[in-house]
């Protein structure tokens, strides 16, 4: 092969070395998706190497233009560029290291146990991944939450001459990604909010998993995203750089809406046998096919993972260069910003260290005891008031559903979100729940604190995008409200059973039910120092009283997951009653009717099983001494689970059906929780 001497040559030379990294590693793991990195290969190309400023020197840069690779399964694609550019590691503690995040052993290592390249990319794994990408139309709706990030940053943290955000968001995504939902809610989103600094990138290859795309998807896309208020524009063909060129131009100049480029491609692009088929989507090419390409490509047939001479320096000298100097002038600013503005500079040196301002929790409340007391969507909305209030980049909104959810910021200066106005600290998502999912993940990737809320039955809309978020280990906070049947009239639909179960099974997700109005406090105080777990918090609708803590045990128990609230006057109790959120008054009224009867009873607030869980095991013992086998759980909700703590001997009282229409005291009736059910159940465990 000869030596390149054009940009030309380069240029093509580079795209063809991403194109094989891309079906060698496919190859060699005998798994992945060759494919579409194959197509999109001079598309990602133009961008990173002529717009994108990025400076793979410091992938953690904060005003880093951020690329998501939406299709996920085109994973190759983005280690094949995270590799050839040269972008730094990082270490888990956030400080990035002196060696390269993807070396060639681990582009070799694709697919493998322990490997940094994952079959789809995960960004607590891999440096330079912003976000995990796989489960189609999620990535979309990162990075409108990361559009989002940007717009509110610089809203809130430029200052004349020292403009430190105004990174832009490219997205690609494929006709899997545009058929799904999530991505057409955070389109609409984007539309609305006039988001002018996000780009999508749409692979426009005619082939899905099964087949061609038209057996199941032959809408006018345009005509959609022109509808939904973008900017449309088309490539008519991914080889074409000029056009590319124009295309990630005229998204630059477009200062009023978000951009979609189309871009006709080839999947497979160069397999003789397999180009434009879904044959090329998702299995390695076979080795036959694989030399035929290489032959096409002009590329030595038998070499194996190969980048010909010039291909990193031709990077070092583009996308490294062109970083390299967006970064130094932005760290210039940076040192004239912290002499202006020390304090704001602080703030953004805590945003990206996830770290809280110093009294954060000052102004949050005490609630005093009583018997009537409020619902704990109540004082959460007091409670994330008090904590905003003095931790400026938490920000979030409900689809709406402030109003219910209480979530609204109300305190001077918190403001609205809306289009152009990009200061607020209110969003409004609309109806539009897996889109406010996705989002509030692209914010917390982005390191400002997000909290989304609805109702806790809606968290089904949502829980792709939570899944996420523990996934990738990044602290969103999700709140939900009208948290069982609890919540009365609005019936089944509304009223959820099995949620609290599930999503106590998805690993580091923080599950935090808290019994009054003191708890909340409690929970909120932990789940805001989270910084690589998202939490769901639980709330009621209705009013639970606020326990006299005098006489009950502190709230701060809660931090442990679950404590001894009362306790048998010898600390020996003959049963345990265990609860969390509005049931924890059933156990406290059971363990008063006890008491005067002579029964030894505990009761356990457990407000967060992953806490608990967490503490060490003479703590566990502690709380539920396994001589003490009499006991009873409580909670408006499917069972599954509690026999972990209730034991063979124990009963778990709960929801063994949906729930009903009625107001909430009927319903209480009907499905048995009231103080006399469990005075029943523990004497029944107690063999009496
Ligand atoms: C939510 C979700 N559903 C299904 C899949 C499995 N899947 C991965 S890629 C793909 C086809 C996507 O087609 P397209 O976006 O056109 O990708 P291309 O074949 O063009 O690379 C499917 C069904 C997935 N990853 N996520
Ligand atoms: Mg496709």
């Amino acid at each position: 092969m000869s030596q390149p001497k054009t940009q030309v040559d380069l240029d093509l030379l580079s795209i063809n070395t991403i194109r094989t990294l891309a079906i060698d590693a496919v190859q060699q793991a005998n798994s992945g998706h060759p494919g579409a990195p194959m197509g999109l290969a001079p598309v990602a190309y133009a961008l990173w190497q002529r717009f994108l400023r990025y400076d793979p020197a410091d992938p953690l840069w904060p005003n880093r233009d951020r690329f998501v690779l939406s299709n996920g399964h085109a994973s190759m694609l983005l280690y094949a560029m995270l590799h050839l550019t040269g972008v730094r590691d990082v270490s888990p503690d956030g400080k990035v290291l002196d060696k390269p995040s993807l070396p060639m052993e681990e582009i070799k290592r694709f697919r493998q146990l322990d490997s940094k390249t994952p079959g789809h990319p995960e960004s607590h794994i891999t440096a330079g991944v912003e976000t995990t990408t796989g489960p189609l139309g999620q990535g979309c709706g990162n990075s409108v939450g990361m559009a989002i990030a940007s717009k509110w940053l610089a809203a809130n943290y430029n200052r004349p001459g020292l403009e430190l955000f105004d990174f832009n968001v490219y997205t690609m995504c494929g006709d899997g990604d545009l058929m799904e939902g999530v991505a057409c809610e955070a389109a609409s989103l984007a539309g609305h909010l006039a988001l002018s600094n996000l780009c999508w990138i749409y692979d426009h290859n005619h082939v899905t998993l099964d087949g061609p795309a038209d057996w199941s998807f032959s809408e006018d896309v345009m005509t959609r995203f022109v509808g939904l208020g973008w900017n449309v524009t088309r490539v008519a063909d991914a080889n074409d750089l000029d056009m590319l060129g124009r295309a990630y131009q005229t998204f630059l100049k477009t200062k009023d809406r978000p951009t979609l480029i189309v871009v006709d491609s080839h999947i497979g692009y160069g397999s003789p046998n397999k180009q434009d088929s879904s044959d090329a989507h998702g299995e390695p090419l076979g080795e036959a096919e694989v030399k035929l390409v290489k032959k096409n490509y002009g590329w030595p047939e038998d070499a194996k993972f190969y980048v010909p001479d010039g291909v990193y320096d031709h990077f070092k000298n583009g996308i490294g260069k062109r970083g390299a100097e967006a970064r130094s002038t932005w760290n210039r600013k940076f040192d004239d910003y912290t002499k202006q503005f020390p304090q704001l500079a602080d703030q953004l040196q805590r945003i990206q260290n996830f770290q809280l301002p110093d009294g954060w929790d000052k102004d949050l409340p005490t609630f005093p005891a009583d018997a009537k007391g409020m619902a704990t969507r109540e004082s959460s909305g007091k409670v994330l008031n008090a904590l905003a209030k003095n931790i400026p980049w938490l920000l979030g909104g409900s689809a709406d559903l402030a109003h219910s959810n209480k979530t609204n910021l109300t305190f001077e200066g918190a403001g609205e979100f809306f289009a152009n106005e990009y200061k607020g600290r209110n969003l409004h998502y609309g109806v539009r729940e897996h889109a406010m999912g996705s989002a509030t993940n692209g914010l917390s990737v982005s390191r400002v604190r997000a909290y989304s809320a609805t109702f806790f039955n809606f968290s089904d809309y949502m829980r792709p995008a939570m899944r996420l978020a523990a996934l990738m280990e990044t602290p969103s906070i999700f709140i939900f409200t009208h948290d069982s049947i609890g919540l009365g009239e609005d019936g089944p639909t509304h009223q959820p059973i099995e949620q609290l179960a599930s999503l106590r099974a998805m690993p580091n997700m923080i599950v935090l039910r808290p019994g009054d109005a003191n708890e909340v406090v409690e929970a909120y105080k932990v789940l805001i120092q989270l910084r690589h777990s998202p939490v769901t918090l639980v709330l009621t609708r209705q009013a639970l009283p606020t326990l006299d803590r005098t006489k009950y045990a502190p709230a701060s128990g809660v931090a442990k997951g679950a404590y001894i609230l009362a306790d048998a006057a010898n600390g020996k109790p003959d049963v345990i009653l265990m609860a969390t959120g509005s049931e924890l008054q059933l156990c406290v009224a059971a363990y008063e009717t006890l008491k005067a009867e002579g029964i030894n009873a505990r009761v356990v607030s457990m407000p967060s099983w992953e806490l608990f869980e967490k503490q060490d095991a003479a703590y566990r013992e502690s709380v539920f001494p396994s001589n003490v086998t009499a006991r009873v759980s409580v909670e408006m909700a499917a069972t599954s689970g509690w026999e972990r703590y209730v034991g063979p001997k124990g009963k778990a009282i709960g929801m063994h059906t949906f729930g009903a229409s009625a107001p909430l005291k009927d319903l209480l009736k009907k499905f048995g929780f009231l103080p006399e059910r469990v005075v029943a159940a523990a004497k029944e465990v107690l063999g009496k």
